[in-house]
C-alpha cells in the first residue's frame, strides 16, 4: 500500500476509503473533487488533463452542461416510475435512440455488465425459440482476453485469473477462441449448437488491442454464413471513441445485437442499452427480462442529451482527427525513447507499449509522473498504459498533452 500522508486532505480521503471501503480497486493516489470539460481538480485545487474519461464514459467532457441540465430538469420532475407504468420519457428515447443507432429496438439498462447480461440472454432465447437449437445447449463464442464486465456469468468466460480466480462455479455455454482470428472462429462456427459470437471491436482492458482491417467484417460474414448472431460489445468502443460513432462503423459492419454503455450517458448517469431488430428483440415477452432502473426517466433525458451532444460538437470527426495527430506525436517518442515500444489505437481509444514485464511497476510508475506533471491516466497492465482523453479536446490542448507525456517519458528513471 502506497505511504499516506494523512495531513492532508488527499491523504485523509485515502484513509477514508482504505478503512470503510472495500478494497476492490487500487486507484492511483489523487483525490478528485471537481471535473469540466478535459479537466479534473483534486482536492488540493491542483488542476488535470484526464486522459482516461472514466474508462470512455466521459467523451462529452466533464459535466456538460446540456446533459447535466437534462438530468437536473427531470430529476425535479419524476426520477423513476419503474416499469409497471409507462412514462412520457421512454418511448421517446427508445425512437430516437433506435433510429440513431439503426436498429428497430432497444431494451434500457444501467450498467455495461447488465447489457451484456441482456444481450447473452437474448442470444440464447432466439437460439432456441428461432434458430431450433435444443433448450440448454446454446453456445457463445468469446475472444481470449475479454473483458465484457464483473458478473458471474461473464467472468465464467473470462481468462483473466484476477477477474475469475474464486469466484466459481462457473457459467457454460461459452467456446473462447484467440482474437483477431477468423479461421479460428470459422473452425468454432462449424461447432453444434452455436448461438452467437460476443467480441469487443477493439480489445480494451487488454491493453488497446485494435484487429486487423477486415477483421470485424469477417468475422460478420461468417455468422450470417453459419446462422450465428454477431454481437458487438461497444460499451468502451462506441458513441464516437474511435473516430467513427461505432467502432464498427470503420468497417460498415451492422451488428445483430449491438451492447452499449458508459458515455451513452456522457458519465452522468449510470445508463446502458441492447439495440436488435424485431425478429431478434421480439423472443423477449412480458415479465422474462428487465430491472428497476432500467429506462428511468433521468436515464431517457440523460442518453438524449449526450447522443445530441455527440452529434452537435462532431466528437467523432475530432476523434479520428486529433487520433491520428495523437498517434504521429507518440510514435516520434517510440523513435527517441528505448522506454516506449510502440502505440496503437484507433480514434482517441490509444495505449503505448512500456519497455518492460507486464508484471512490472514501471507503467504505474510513469501514471504517477505524468500525475505530477498534470494528465491522469492509468495502466492497464504493467507494461501498457491506456490513453483515452474526452472527445471535446481541442487541438491546442492535445498538444500540451502531448508535451506533458514527452517530457514526463524523457524525464523518467526506470
Ligand atoms: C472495472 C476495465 C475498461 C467494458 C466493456 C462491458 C463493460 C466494460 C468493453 C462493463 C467496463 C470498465 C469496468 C471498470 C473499468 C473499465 C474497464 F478495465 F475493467 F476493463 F474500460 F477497460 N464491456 N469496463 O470495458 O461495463 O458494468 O462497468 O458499466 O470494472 O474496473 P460496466
Amino acid at each position: 500500500m502506497d505511504h499516506i500522508d494523512t495531513t492532508t486532505r488527499t491523504g485523509e480521503l485515502i484513509e477514508l476509503e482504505n478503512r470503510y471501503g472495500a478494497h476492490n480497486y487500487h486507484p492511483l493516489p489523487v483525490v478528485l473533487e471537481r471535473g469540466e470539460g478535459v479537466h479534473v481538480w483534486d482536492v488540493e485545487g491542483k488542476k488535470y488533463y484526464d486522459f482516461l474519461s472514466a474508462y470512455s464514459a466521459v467523451n462529452q467532457g466533464h459535466c456538460h452542461p446540456k446533459i447535466v441540465g437534462a438530468m437536473m430538469e427531470q430529476a425535479k420532475t419524476l426520477t423513476l416510475t419503474s416499469r409497471a407504468f409507462y412514462n412520457d420519457a421512454l418511448g421517446p428515447y427508445e425512437k430516437f435512440a433506435s433510429e440513431y443507432f439503426g436498429f428497430d429496438k432497444l431494451l434500457p439498462m444501467n450498467t455495461g455488465a447488465e447489457a451484456v447480461e441482456t444481450a447473452i440472454k437474448i442470444c440464447r432465447k432466439w437460439a432456441y425459440e428461432v434458430k431450433g437449437i435444443d433448450e440448454n445447449e446454446a453456445k457463445i463464442i468469446v475472444c481470449d482476453n475479454n473483458f465484457h464486465g464483473r458478473t458471474t456469468t461473464i467472468i465464467s468466460f473470462s481468462n483473466d485469473p484476477d477477474a475469475r480466480k474464486n469466484f466459481g462455479p462457473y457459467t457454460q455455454g461459452f467456446i473462447r477462441i484467440p482474437y483477431n482470428d477468423l479461421d479460428a472462429l470459422k473452425e468454432a462456427l462449424k461447432e453444434e449448437n452455436i448461438a452467437g459470437f460476443l467480441v469487443e471491436p477493439i480489445q480494451g482492458e487488454a491493453g488497446v488491442y485494435v484487429p486487423d482491417e477486415g477483421f470485424l467484417a469477417g468475422a460478420s460474414a461468417l455468422c450470417k454464413e453459419h446462422g450465428a448472431l454477431f454481437i458487438a460489445d461497444e460499451v468502451q468502443t462506441g458513441i464516437a471513441r474511435t473516430g467513427k460513432l461505432l467502432a464498427v462503423d470503420h468497417e460498415n459492419v451492422k451488428p445483430d445485437i449491438l451492447i452499449l454503455g458508459k458515455a451513452i450517458s456522457g458519465g452522468v448517469y449510470p445508463v446502458s442499452a441492447v439495440l436488435a431488430n424485431d425478429p431478434i428483440m421480439n423472443v423477449i415477452k412480458p415479465g422474462q427480462h428487465g430491472s428497476t432502473f432500467g429506462g428511468n426517466p433521468v436515464a431517457a433525458k440523460v442518453a438524449m442529451a449526450a447522443l445530441e451532444v455527440v452529434e452537435e460538437e462532431s466528437l467523432a470527426e475530432n476523434a479520428q482527427r486529433l487520433g491520428e495527430i495523437f498517434r504521429s506525436k507518440m510514435n516520434e517518442l517510440v523513435a527517441e525513447s528505448d522506454l516506449v515500444n510502440a502505440v496503437r489505437g484507433k480514434g482517441l481509444l490509444n495505449a503505448i507499449l512500456i519497455n518492460d514485464t507486464e508484471d512490472s511497476d514501471t507503467a504505474w510508475r510513469i501514471c504517477l509522473a505524468l500525475r505530477d506533471n498534470g494528465l491522469l491516466a492509468k495502466p492497464t497492465h504493467g507494461n501498457i498504459i491506456r490513453f483515452a482523453p474526452p472527445l471535446v479536446m481541442n487541438e491546442d490542448q492535445l498538444m500540451d498533452c502531448v508535451g506533458i507525456i514527452t517530457e514526463t517519458i524523457r524525464n523518467f528513471k526506470k
